[in-house]
């Protein structure tokens, strides 16, 4: 089975959508492993629609058929098993909602705390070009917040920014406890901002999973 995928006319057409036939990559020809000789490029949506080893181009009022399209990379509300998945009654995705990680520190490590403040850093992204305008980080679950520093290297403006945003922070921890969880949410240039658990969005396939991160870690005074 060949795969496929399909995006809108209008982004494929949109002069400020910057979808391109990628041939080479930072002036390299493409590896074999990212698409040599040609693949898509549809920044801002999920990367299931950046179609590798591109070998034909429909303009179609059907949507591509392919397993990928139709069956695959959609949501669903929480109680949607695979029993009772109808895959006709959600649309294929494409722009993907706001989402933030914390890269350091890692899940159970143990970190120095200096001055009452630990330091933590990330990246941030949203879909549609929209921009990440702010990154909140908590370093107690949630409670309490603060804007991390957001880095201003990349210009790119709402609506064509297609690239990762990346944080810093240094965020107060609690002299008393020994672990404590660090929380990040970002915010994008439409003012979305991300669910605050993964229960409340959970879906069978597992897509569109972008609640809080969140990182337990223990404290070393
Ligand atoms: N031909 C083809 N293109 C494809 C895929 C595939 O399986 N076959 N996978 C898609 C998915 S789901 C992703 S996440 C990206 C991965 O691109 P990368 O390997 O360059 O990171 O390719 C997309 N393009
Ligand atoms: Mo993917």
């Amino acid at each position: 089975m060949p795969y496929g995928a399909s995006i809108p006319i209008e982004k494929a057409l949109d002069p400020h959508g910057d979808v391109i036939l990628a041939y080479e990559m930072n002036g390299k020809p493409l590896s074999r492993d990212h698409g040599y000789p040609l693949r898509v490029i549809v920044p801002g949506v999920v990367a299931s629609r950046s179609v590798k080893w591109l070998g034909k181009i429909i303009i179609s009022t059907q949507e591509s058929t392919s397993h990928w399209q139709q069956n695959d990379y959609k949501g669903f509300a929480p109680n949607v098993d695979w029993d009772t998945v109808d895959f006709k009654k959600s649309p294929a995705i494409q722009e993907l909602p706001v989402i933030s990680a914390i890269c350091n520190p890692l899940e159970g490590e143990r970190i120095k705390v200096v001055d009452g403040k630990i330091k933590m850093r990330g990246y941030a992204w949203s879909g549609g070009g929209r921009k990440i305008i702010r990154v909140d980080v908590s370093g107690d679950g949630g409670k309490n917040w603060q804007a991390a520093d957001v880095l201003e290297s990349d210009e790119a403006r709402h609506p064509r920014a297609w690239g990762w945003t990346l944080w810093s922070a240094e965020i107060p921890v609690s002299a008393k406890s020994s672990t404590v969880q660090l929380c990040a949410k970002a915010v994008d240039s439409q003012y979305n901002t991300q669910p605050e658990n993964f229960e409340n969005i959970w879906n069978l396939r597992g897509v569109l999973a972008n609640a809080y991160h969140r990182v337990n870690v223990i404290l070393q005074k």
